[in-house]
Order: C-alpha cells, then sequence, then structure tokens
C-alpha cells in the first residue's frame, strides 16, 4: 500500500511540531509548505527531521517547499498559515491578515489536490474554516476546523490537575466557537466514568470553566509573542490519524452543521465523528435549558465574524 501524503501549509511554530509528530507516528510523507520567503526555514526544518530518522527510528520522508506543484495527491492537509496572536489580541484581530492568506490557499489547495481533507487551524478559527469552504467549494465532509479538540484537551487537563487523577481518564466536551464564549459542558465531564460534579465542587467547576475559556490567552500572556503550539499540533494530528486510519473517533471540531443543534449554515465546535470520509457524523444530543443558551450565544460571537469575511 503506497504511504498516504500530509501536507502542512505553515511550517512556523505548529506547523514544525505536527511534521514531527506525523513522521513519529508514520502517519505517511510529510510536506511543509511555506511561503517563498521561508522557503529555506521549511526546507531546514525538513532536513533536520530527516536526521532524527536514525535515532528515531520512522521511515517517513518529509520535505519543504513553496511549490504548489509539489502537493499533488495529498490526502490530508493541515493549515496553520498566518499569523497568531500577540498579547493583548483577540483571535478576531487576525481576521483581515489571515482571511487573505486562508482565500490564496483555498484557492490552491482546490487547484492542486481538490479530493483531499481538509483540517484548519489558522484563527480567527471558526470564521477561517467557513472562508476556506466558501472559496474551495469543497464537500462539507472534507473540510473541518481544530479547535473543540484542543479547548477539550484544556478542559480535562485542568479536570486531571484539580483532582490528581490521570488527564488520560478524563472525558468531556468543549462545544462552539473557538473564542470566549465556548461551552465547556461540565455536566457530562467524567474522570474514569465517575461524574466530574461529583468530584470537584460547583464553585471550583466553574472556576475551570473559566480558565478554559482563556486558556490560549493564558499561555500568549506567557510567552509574550505567539501562541501555543505543543497542544494544538497534536489535536490536529488525532483528527488526522482518525481520517487516515479510519479509526471514527469522535472528536469535537468545527464542522458545518446544517440543522444539527438547531444552527444552519456554520461551522462551529459540534462532536463530529471522522472517519475515512472525512467528517462523517456529528453526533446531536439533548441540551439543556442552560446549556442552550450558552450554545446561542456562542453562535452569535460566530456569526459576527462570519460576516466581517464578507463571504
Ligand atoms: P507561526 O509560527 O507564525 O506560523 C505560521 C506560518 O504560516 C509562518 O511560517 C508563515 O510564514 C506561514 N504563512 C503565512 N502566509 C502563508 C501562506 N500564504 N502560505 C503558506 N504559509 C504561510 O504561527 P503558529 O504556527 O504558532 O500559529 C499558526 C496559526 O494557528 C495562527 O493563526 C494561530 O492563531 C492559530 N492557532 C490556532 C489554534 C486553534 O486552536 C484553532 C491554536 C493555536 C494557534
Amino acid at each position: 500500500m503506497a504511504r498516504k501524503k500530509i501536507t502542512l501549509i505553515g511550517g512556523g511554530q505548529i506547523g514544525g511540531n505536527l511534521a514531527l509528530l506525523s513522521a513519529q507516528k508514520e502517519l505517511g510523507d510529510v510536506i511543509i509548505f511555506d511561503i517563498p520567503q521561508s522557503e529555506g526555514m521549511v526546507k531546514g526544518k525538513a532536513l533536520d527531521l530527516m536526521q532524527l530518522r536514525p535515532h528515531d527510528g520512522y521511515d517517513s520522508n518529509i520535505i519543504g517547499t513553496s511549490n504548489w506543484e509539489d502537493v499533488k495527491n495529498t490526502d490530508v492537509f493541515i493549515i496553520t498559515a498566518g499569523i497568531p496572536r500577540k498579547p493583548g489580541m483577540n483571535r478576531e484581530d487576525l481576521l483581515d491578515i489571515n482571511l487573505g492568506i486562508i482565500k490564496d490557499v483555498a484557492t490552491n489547495i482546490k487547484q492542486h489536490a481538490p479530493n483531499a481533507f481538509v483540517i484548519v487551524i489558522s484563527n480567527p478559527l471558526d470564521a477561517m474554516v467557513y472562508a476556506f469552504y466558501k472559496v474551495s467549494g469543497f464537500k462539507k465532509n472534507q473540510v473541518v476546523g481544530m479547535a473543540g479538540a484542543l479547548d477539550s484537551g484544556r478542559f480535562r487537563t485542568f479536570i486531571a490537575m484539580e483532582t490528581g487523577y490521570s488527564a488520560q481518564d478524563v472525558t468531556c466536551m468543549v462545544l462552539g466557537g473557538h473564542g470566549d464564549t465556548m461551552v465547556p459542558i461540565s455536566r457530562l465531564a467524567t474522570v474514569g466514568g465517575v461524574p466530574v460534579t461529583d468530584l470537584i465542587d460547583n464553585k471550583r467547576l466553574k472556576e475551570i470553566e473559566d480558565r478554559t475559556r482563556v486558556a490560549g490567552g493564558e499561555i500568549v500572556k506567557l510567552f509574550g509573542n505567539g501562541s501555543a503550539f505543543y497542544a494544538p499540533a497534536q489535536s490536529a494530528i488525532e483528527m488526522a490519524e482518525s481520517f487516515l486510519k479510519d479509526k471514527k473517533r469522535v472528536i469535537p471540531c468545527a464542522s458545518l452543521c446544517e440543522g444539527e443543534f438547531g444552527i444552519d449554515g456554520y461551522f462551529i465546535g459540534v462532536p463530529t465523528v471522522i472517519g475515512s470520509n472525512g467528517v462523517e457524523k456529528i453526533l446531536e444530543f439533548t441540551l439543556t435549558n442552560n446549556e442552550k443558551n450558552e450554545l446561542s450565544k456562542t453562535l452569535n460571537a460566530v456569526k459576527k465574524t462570519v460576516t466581517e469575511t464578507g463571504l
């Protein structure tokens, strides 16, 4: 069986880690694509990762390029092209610059690999994945945004830190937009199947929810320049792996809703089945009235940013 081809559009902080993880997990051969001014940087990263092969034992080929011809026959793209936040910025502040970049990337991917599955990471996420979908004209199962996987991972981390139990055994989901209005669903969170609401008191749980909502900003402030990259990279790799291996994992992702949860025509974080057909299904469940209100607030925030794209 031929090796799969994973192309990373943007070879910066997240892109470099995506390349490392793709190779270490032997997901396939890896192309790191960036703008001509950064071609040397991605060629250098690719060569460095090739030279890690004797130590790590993976056989993936990794190349860096600025040539769109090289992305032909890609199975899965992961897009981080754009600029990240600086302290004091919110994700929406990135809209103008990153929208231009996503439009360019969508046009080129459509031309060179029209059947690929595409995972968007660039911010503001819910608007960028929408823009990619509109400009590329791809089918809805081919396009998805990575945010809920990371936001849920952060929620899991904080619950694990609070209880002292393994993060691996914490399951939970965060729905909605990738911004401060996101909706952590504490009611359904468990540690090894035990409801979190029986392990952590309500006041503390609310504080953990609040920390989750601004967890990205907490890291931006600490860095002083740029945003998180290790956990975002692994979150997207989980999605890519589920597609490449037809695992049918259920991961909160920004998927196009067409009636699910009463939402129509927007990409927003919902539990999504990812398999070899890309986005295969959105799993709906009954929300409480309070959760419905929260979801409606986050949808309004997403709609506002999407409107600003003019698409
Ligand atoms: P960074 O290290 O700056 O890398 C971005 C790369 O994109 C740079 O190497 C640029 O040269 C490259 N680039 C710019 N324009 C193009 C283009 N037209 N074609 C190809 N490459 C291009 O940033 P990063 O990796 O830290 O973050 C990338 C993006 O992810 C930012 O928009 C972040 O805000 C976003 N991000 C999203 C999440 C989510 O959970 C959704 C988390 C963390 C970061």
